[in-house]
């Protein structure tokens, strides 16, 4: 398990971490889980490697709150579009912070936007379930996918994570009015503003100017394997 710091882009502070899966495979390398859940789930692992990470996620937190508050700082843990639909995610989240005595405030679950919630009324009442647990709920890769605005008028989601693929790393006068427009809507329903892929201080700059309130990429820090502390994102001073 992985972890990336997540940035406010006004104070630099680090408010929390997205905890990332990877595969140390023998011969090909660290892999991502775009390139290896598929198989996971062909062979009948995926349930068992989705509990292992809400198991780890409720156990770092706790270990990382006996070395600094947890207050004001959020992990984040992607739930696949298949956990959604097929298995019983909120009894696993709770048998995990539970079973570690974790708190439920200290996280936010990502749920991307390809899942078609309207169409699933399975997934929709789980992150329901979810947020009645007392987790917060953020839409993952938005933007990219269905553009989907029923999922913020159908569910009080408290985090949009603003796709990469939005802004470029020369951002132009179009990305800036989408990224306005976003930021527009998440005011009025109450939810934060998080750009993901942020490699330049330019991006940095267009989020700051945008009312964007997070933000996440390379520039800050890169995934890293969790440790004993919770990671802290550097925001880099220009020239
Ligand atoms: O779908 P989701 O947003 O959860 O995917 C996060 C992925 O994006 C991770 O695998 C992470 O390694 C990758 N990532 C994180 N920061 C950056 C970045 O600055 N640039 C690019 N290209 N990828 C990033
Ligand atoms: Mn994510």
């Amino acid at each position: 398990l992985y972890a990336q710091p997540v940035i406010d882009v006004d104070t630099g502070a680090t408010t929390g971490v997205e905890l990332l899966l990877r595969w140390h495979h023998p011969t090909l390398g660290l892999l991502a889980p775009d390139e290896f859940l598929e198989l996971a789930e062909s062979c009948d692992v995926a349930g068992w490697l989705g509990e292992w990470v809400l198991d780890r996620a409720a156990a770092i937190s706790v270990l990382w709150s006996q070395q600094d508050s947890l207050s004001d700082f959020r992990l984040a843990v992607n739930l696949s579009p298949r956990q959604l639909a097929a298995t019983d995610v909120v009894a696993a989240v709770s048998r995990a912070l539970d079973r570690h005595g974790a708190s439920p405030a200290d996280f936010l679950v990502e749920i991307t936007e390809s899942v078609e919630l309207a169409s699933r009324p399975r997934a929709a009442a789980q992150v329901r379930g979810l947020l009645e647990l007392g987790l917060s709920v953020g839409i993952d890769d938005f933007g990219s996918g269905f553009a989907n605005m029923s999922y913020l008028r159908d569910l009080p989601v408290d985090v949009i994570k603003v796709d990469r693929a939005l802004v470029s790393l020369e951002p132009t006068g179009h990305e800036e009015a989408i990224l306005r427009a976003v930021t527009s809507v998440a005011r009025a329903i109450g939810a934060d503003v998080v750009l993901e892929g942020v490699e330049r201080l330019e991006q940095l700059d267009l989020a700051r100017r945008c009312g964007v309130q997070h933000a996440q990429g390379y520039l800050f820090g890169e995934p890293a394997p969790v440790g004993p502390r919770r990671p802290v994102g550097r925001v880099p001073q220009r020239g």
